[in-house]
């Protein structure tokens, strides 16, 4: 293949981009809950990252989205078996409510690089009153990422005063749309409910690949399982999953159940059955 006008980044890219974009479907573990959301997602088990991480990473997953300081506390479990996904920005609940449409520095890309990350992750919330500082820092990521072929992986969250249904369609597809324009390269957003509405978000974002955000724990796996089976018929390239992975009774199987829905598009009921023992 004639690779004439590939510069230096752009094949770094290409080979990052590579080890996280399974072309079946990708399955990211996100676990930066612990600074998002604090004790309350954990229990006595859970509360120990690097196990949790191991059971995953065995089970499967293609990468883990982690904090820089998570990264390095539980390399040990990922090292070598699955794509390291730096998020460099963040938020905790302590913060008073209104001052939650912001995240703040969390790393920088340094960090992420000395870490070997294979992307960077970086929310920006569409639609707050600070977009504007979030996407300063965006484009500050942006401009020297690119300059080492690292892809962005931007959690692409539409949320302010004037946004009355974070999961609506044209919510959701003007967030895909922004975020693809403003250069991400890989896209993380809410499911909107049916193949049909997710077809829209998918178009939406002109290819930039689009990965569903897993959501809470629902209570029961297959429901979440049939998201994501609609997610692959509309387009999607995958998802990014935290709750309903790591706080369900079996994070093992429901790991597996992931893997096998998003890329052997495995039937969700016969997942359900088969990697967690559940009758219809
Ligand atoms: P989940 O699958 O648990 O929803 O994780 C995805 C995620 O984006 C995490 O990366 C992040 O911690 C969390 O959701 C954000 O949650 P919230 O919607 O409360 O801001």
């Amino acid at each position: 293949m004639n690779r004439v006008g590939a510069t230096y980044s752009s094949v770094g890219k290409e080979l990052r981009l590579r080890r996280i974009l399974d072309p079946r479907g990708s399955v990211v573990f996100a676990f930066d809950h612990g600074v998002e959301h604090g004790p309350r997602d954990f229990n006595e088990d859970t509360i120990n990252a690097e196990r949790v991480i191991a059971r995953v990473v065995e089970a499967g997953v293609d990468a883990v989205m982690l904090t820089p300081g998570l990264a390095r506390i539980t390399s040990r479990a990922w090292m070598g078996k699955a794509s390291l996904i730096v998020k460099i920005t963040g938020k905790t609940l302590l913060r008073p409510a209104d001052e939650r449409l912001v995240q703040s520095p969390f790393g920088s890309l340094d960090e992420a690089i000395a870490l070997g990350a294979d992307a960077v992750a970086m929310t920006v919330y569409w639609g707050s009153p600070y977009e504007d500082v979030m996407l300063e820092r965006w484009f500050n990521v942006k401009s020297i990422a690119e300059s080492y072929g690292i892809p962005l992986l931007q959690l692409a969250y539409p949320r302010g005063p004037s946004i009355e249904n974070m999961y609506d369609v044209e919510v959701v597809m003007y967030g895909a749309r922004a975020a693809a324009e403003s250069g991400a390269d890989i896209i993380k957003t809410y499911y909107t409910g049916s193949t049909e509405t997710f077809k829209k978000v998918v178009e939406s974002a002109n290819g930039i690949p689009v990965l569903m955000s897993g959501g809470k724990l629902r209570s029961k796996p297959e429901d979440f399982l049939r998201d994501l089976a609609s997610v692959m018929e509309a387009g999607g390239a995958g998802a990014v999953v935290g709750r309903n992975i790591f706080q369900s009774e079996d994070i093992t199987g429901m790991t597996k159940a992931v893997v096998s829905v998003i890329k052997d598009r495995v039937d969700p009921g016969d997942a359900a059955k088969r990697y967690l023992g559940r009758t219809a």
